[in-house]
């Protein structure tokens, strides 16, 4: 059966196999179970708490709740399997039991297989594949929608990666080159959804113009999420072109416009902290663009 109905952007939403179809971009809202995540590190390190988070997203109005028990930011160091395994799979759980549509935000398959099993109807890999040979495999054998996020190197060293002849057509030939390889392995290709890797090996007019050029990537056919949630350059954008960065917990304003320049341009999925303000700004692109398309 074919998962993806339509294409996105200036036309109807897209539309994947086992994820809500809410008529508009989705929101996917952060649940990080980690002690050291670069904006809510440490706020919902327990299970209870982020089962507790979990809901209250859900109940904010997020479409998917993203449980990550691993830190990607800029230097973060792995945490053990067990350790990941250990934040992640009751929550996953938890959260599915009450009937909330969860992904799993992870490198490892063995995680994203248990998540899987314990309830996750989507597997958000920033890696796209490449951190773990078995993802690819793991994947198509679980039959969920898959995230293949545009990535160069494990987090401790993406920022000496950052270097591109031009950002849009070097990220659309490694997402092709994904696509192949997961492809190659099993994974059914209506299960499949692009990532630029906003912040991965990017500076930030890597991001921006990555952000700019949705449209081109939109063309390789593929659903996308935009995961521009308080990053770095959002934080830069806002000084403008004064010293330092606004703080992560004070971007959620500017998060919201990108959400809505999202949507605009076509983005299947926006993953960002705050769902609140990020349901409103796409719902606003959704009128937007309804209204639009009636003009003459
Ligand atoms: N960014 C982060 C984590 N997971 N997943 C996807 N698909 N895309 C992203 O851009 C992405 C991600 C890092 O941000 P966080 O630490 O705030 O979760």
């Amino acid at each position: 059966m074919q998962s993806v109905v339509a294409l996105g952007g200036p036309g109807p939403p897209v539309e994947v196999e086992g994820l809500p179809r809410p008529g508009r971009c989705l929101v996917m809202g952060i649940l990080n179970v980690t002690p050291d995540s670069f904006s809510d590190g440490g706020l919902y390190a327990d299970t209870r708490r982020a089962v507790d988070r979990g809901l209250e997203l859900a109940a904010q109005g997020a479409d998917i709740v993203d449980v990550g028990g691993e830190s990607t930011r800029p230097g973060a160091s792995p945490v053990a399997l067990e350790e990941e395994l250990a934040r992640t799979v009751q929550v996953v759980r938890e959260l599915a039991r009450a009937g909330v549509c969860t992904s799993i935000d992870t490198l490892h398959a063995p995680v994203a297989r248990a998540a899987v099993e314990a309830g996750a109807r989507l597997v958000n890999d920033v890696s796209g594949g490449l951190a773990d040979p078995a993802m690819a495999r793991t994947v198509a054998a679980v039959g969920v929608p898959y995230v293949a996020t545009h990535w160069r190197a494990p987090s401790r060293e993406m920022d000496r990666h950052a270097r591109y002849d031009d950002v849009v057509t070097d990220v659309t030939a490694e997402l092709t080159r994904r696509i192949w390889r997961l492809t190659d392995q099993g994974v059914d290709r209506a299960r499949i959804v692009l990532d630029p890797g906003l912040g991965f090996a990017k500076r930030s007019e890597h991001d921006w113009t990555l952000l700019a050029g949705l449209g081109a990537l939109r063309r390789l056919g593929y659903p996308l999420l935009v995961g521009a949630s308080r990053k770095r350059f959002i934080g830069a954008a806002l000084t403008d072109g004064g010293a330092g960065e606004v703080p992560p917990a004070r971007r959620d304003a500017a998060t919201a416009a990108v959400s809505a320049l999202a949507a605009l341009d076509g983005a299947f999925c926006v993953r960002v902290h705050d769902v609140r303000s990020s349901l409103d700004a796409v719902r606003m692109a959704s009128a937007y663009q309804a209204h639009r398309t009636q003009q003459p």
